[in-house]
Formats: C-alpha cells, structure tokens, sequence
C-alpha cells in the first residue's frame, strides 16, 4: 500500500524490514500495511513512541511456537500434522485468541490473525493481549474419533506452553464446540486441574452464555451502531452473508431478530441465494446441516425451492455472490473473500455497510473500493471482537466460579460494541481520517498497547 500514511519515514522503512526479514508472510504483511497505514499522524504527534521504538517492538511476537503433532488415523494409519501458536503481545493480559484448524494454516496466516488481535483485544477495554494458534489438520471428512485423537495429540503438547493466567485460546474456523471439549479434557487430565484455560467451553462446564452467538451478535450490532450514527437502521435490508459457520449462523440469526432479510450464504464449495430470505427455520436446517451432520450449503437448495447454488470461484477471481443487488454485507467466511471487483460490484448493487465478521476479509484495494463507494466499513478488528469480549466474560465467571444469566451477558456485549464503534469514530477524527473506522480501530487499539509497552519498560 502507498498512501500517504506508509510515506511516514519511519513507517516505510519498518515495512521494508519485514517484507526482508520474513519475505514468504505476505498475509502478515497485508494485515500489518493496514495497521501502520493509520500510524503517520499518531507517531508524528507522538515522539515517545519511536523514541522507544515501539513500532518495531510491536511487529515482533514474543513468542511464536511451532510442534509437531502425530496422530493415527480409524485405518491406524500414522499422520503428522504441524501445531503451531503465536504469543504475540502481552501487555495488555494474558495472550488471547483463537485456535484454527485447516490445511492452509501456516506461519503467515497464524501470525497476521495474532497481529490483528493485539488491537481487537485492546479495543475491548478487557485485560487480553493477543494471540492465535492452530493447525493445517483438515477436519473435513474425519471422524470424530480421528478429531478426538488430534485434539489429544495436539494439546499434549500446547498444554505446556498456555495457563488460564498466561495464554487462553478459543475457537476459530474448524475448531468449534465438540474441538474445545476434547482439548479441555486432554488438559485437565495432564494438570489435574480444572480452570478458565480454554474459552467456548460447554455451558456445563464453565462456558460462557451467549459465546458461540457473540462474534455474529457483535457485527450486527456493530453495522446497526454506524447506520445509526447516520439516521439508519438494518430494518428492511436484504444483507449478503458469507460463509455458514459460527459467525455467518449467528449473524443470521440478529439479523432475522432486527427485521432484516439474509439472503446469501456460502461455503468453501460455493454459495446459495435465497431471495425470499434464510428464516429462523430455514437457519436451523443449516445449523444441523453445518453442525451436526457436516455437509455442504448446496444441500440447502434440495430442501428450499426459492434458493440457487453457485460454485466458488477460482481463487482471487470475483464473487458473484458480492453483486448481487442488497444493502448491507457480513462478509464471514475467511481472509481475502472480497477483493477489488467485488467491492465495486457491491458499490453498484446498493450496499451501504458493510461489517466484517471474518478476520481481513476485504483486500486493500475492496476496502479503498468501498471506503471511496461511501460505504460505511466497520472493519474486522472492531466489529468481530464481540467474540473475544464474551471469551474475556467467560474467563471472568471462570475466575468469580459464578455463571452469568444470557441476559447480562448479553447487556456487557451491547455496551463493548457500543463503546468500540465510539472510541474508533473518536480515535478516526482526533487524528484527521474523518469517520474512517478502519483507521479509529487501528490507532484506539495501537494507543493502548503502546502505552502498556512504555509503562513495562524494555522487556
Ligand atoms: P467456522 O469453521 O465455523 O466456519 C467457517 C466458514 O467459512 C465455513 O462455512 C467454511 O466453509 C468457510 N470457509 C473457511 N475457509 C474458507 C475458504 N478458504 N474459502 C471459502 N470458505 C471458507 O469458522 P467461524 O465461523 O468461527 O470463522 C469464520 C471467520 O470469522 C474467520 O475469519 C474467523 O477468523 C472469524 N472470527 C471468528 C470468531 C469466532 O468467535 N469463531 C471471532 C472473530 C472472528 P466449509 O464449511 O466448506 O469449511
Ligand atoms: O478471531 C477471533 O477473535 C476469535 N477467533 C475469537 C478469539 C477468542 O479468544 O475468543
């Protein structure tokens, strides 16, 4: 990226350095340009920061682990899978985040999804610092046996590295509900103990109400926070939703509750339409299709006789689920889904915000697309922190040993969105981006790390 902002001296030279010193990490990169994109102005503002030069300080994990993780298959077949996880920053808590298992993970993807969780954890105004692990093990078309195992071979050797006080993780794509149960056991039975070491827990054993709803709750109620800002609501809207996992289910889900119509769904074979709307019912159906049997969104068409499937497409080539014609997008799938053509295509098809549940969903250039279309973009660090939030509750009611009702939580959830969306309007305008949130998030969450790292000294 060269805007004004990565012309900083100092910004320029500290991008060079990395694309040099890790030059096979160009998802690391990408999430990193963004951050220090909207650092020029609080640097220049700012001389204690690179006076302790904390930029470079910051880009550096203090920790990053990479195992190696056996299992056999049903056959007795011996596999090996690489286990990695990044302890990225602590100076604000605990290192947080979450685990991903799926055969793309790597050094690069786990590394920019704890770089972009520093600034999430700190926008919460929890005491969390940022991390994320995981594993290339593909979960699709294994048993739940062969996913027991794994979790038990991988957790044999993570247990040693995380603590309910040092490193929490959680879930994220492929490790759901039934993968934190088998990791909780396994590391109950090595330490004899039993703690707030994972969040997303079962709710009868420590979990927290209203987790699995809380990153799709949180983008919603993100998109409903900057309409408001501007005299809208998500009443009436038809609203494109990527992906048919945690968040897009629960995404759907607010959206139906708020009067707003889903009409898109996706997974990594391809996407549905359904004009007429994905109701409550229609969203159980994927629920189970998703949850419990595993299958493919396609199968939603057999069931629903207004919906269309469409393939995927190629990688990097335009979605056409992105054009159809809507108001509001949730995009909720991965990393990179929309890129330039189709965040023109949006432009052009009516939609007015768009609230990232997936982690960097949009590329720098859909983002500029959609940022200069005049489209309000809650981006991925403010908008899905909804679910690191109630992952912070939950460790919380871990430490009080006392559960919290649906309706408190809930309440907490409200207040931290409400309270992101302000504080990255605020951060945006004291600093001269106008109401651009990608930026607010950005300098809110870099301020109050930096500020952690200058009060610990060099460490
Ligand atoms: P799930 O595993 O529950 O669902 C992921 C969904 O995205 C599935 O529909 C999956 O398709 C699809 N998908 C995954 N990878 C790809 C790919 N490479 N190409 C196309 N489709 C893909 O994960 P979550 O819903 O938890 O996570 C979704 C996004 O939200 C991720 O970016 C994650 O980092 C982010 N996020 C999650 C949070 C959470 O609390 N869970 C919190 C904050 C952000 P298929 O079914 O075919 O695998
Ligand atoms: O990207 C994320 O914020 C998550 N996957 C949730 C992390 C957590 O610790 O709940």
């Amino acid at each position: 990226m060269t805007t004004a902002a990565t012309e900083h001296p100092l910004v320029r030279d500290v991008l060079d350095t990395l694309e040099k010193r890790d030059p096979n990490q160009p998802e690391f990169h990408q999430a990193v340009g963004e951050v220090l994109d909207s650092l020029g102005p609080v640097l220049d503002r700012h001389p204690e920061y690179p006076a302790a030069n904390i930029v470079k300080r910051i880009l550096e994990p203090e920790r990053a682990l990479q195992f190696r993780v056996p299992w056999q298959d049903d056959a007795g077949a011996v596999h090996v899978s690489r286990g990695f996880r990044i302890e990225f920053n602590s100076a604000l808590g605990p290192y947080k985040g979450g685990l991903r298992f799926h055969p793309s993970v790597n050094m690069s993807i786990l590394k920019f999804l704890a770089f972009e969780q520093i600034f999430k954890n700190a926008l919460t105004g929890l005491p969390i610092g940022g991390g994320k692990g995981g594993s290339d093990f593909d979960p699709r078309g294994k048993s739940a046996s062969e996913v027991m195992r794994f979790c038990q071979s991988f957790m044999t050797e993570l247990y040693r590295h995380i603590g309910p006080d040092t490193d929490v993780p959680a879930g994220d794509i492929g490790v759901g509900g039934r993968e934190i149960g088998y990791m909780f056991g396994q590391y109950k039975r090595i330490t004899n103990t039993f703690t707030g070491v994972l969040t997303g827990r079962g709710q009868d054993w420590g979990g927290s109400e209203l987790r699995p709803e809380a990153t799709g709750y949180g983008a919603v109620y993100f998109a409903a926070e900057m309409l408001a800002v501007n005299g809208g609501s998500l009443e009436g809207m038809d609203c494109l939703v990527s992906g048919s996992g945690n968040v897009a289910q629960f995404t759907c889900r607010k959206l139906i509750e708020l009067g707003a119509r889903p009409i898109t769904l996706s997974d990594s074979a391809g996407w549905i339409h359904d004009p007429e709307g994905i109701t409550e019912e229609k969203l159980q159906f994927v629920m189970d299709l998703k949850n419990v049997r595993r299958g493919r969104i396609a199968e939603y068409c057999e069931h629903f006789s207004s919906a269309t499937w469409s393939p995927a497409p190629a990688s990097g080539k335009a979605n056409a689920l992105w054009a159809l014609p809507a108001q509001a997008a949730f995009p909720s799938a991965t990393q990179n889904e929309i890129n330039g053509d189709d965040a023109a295509a949006m432009v052009a098809g009516g939609v007015t915000v768009v609230s990232e549940g997936a982690n960097m969903p949009t590329t720098p250039q859909a983002q500029q697309v959609l940022v200069d279309g005049g489209v309000l973009l809650g981006p991925a660090k403010a908008a899905n922190a909804g679910g690191v939030a109630v992952s912070a509750l939950e460790m919380a009611q871990a430490s009080q040993r006392v559960p919290w009702t649906a309706e408190q939580v809930d309440e907490h959830l409200k207040s931290i969105m409400r309270r992101i969306h302000s504080d990255c309007l605020e951060a945006a305008q004291t600093y001269g981006f106008g109401s651009d949130y990608r930026h607010g998030a950005n300098i809110a969450g870099f301020k109050k790390v930096a500020g952690a790292m200058l009060d610990h000294g060099l460490v």
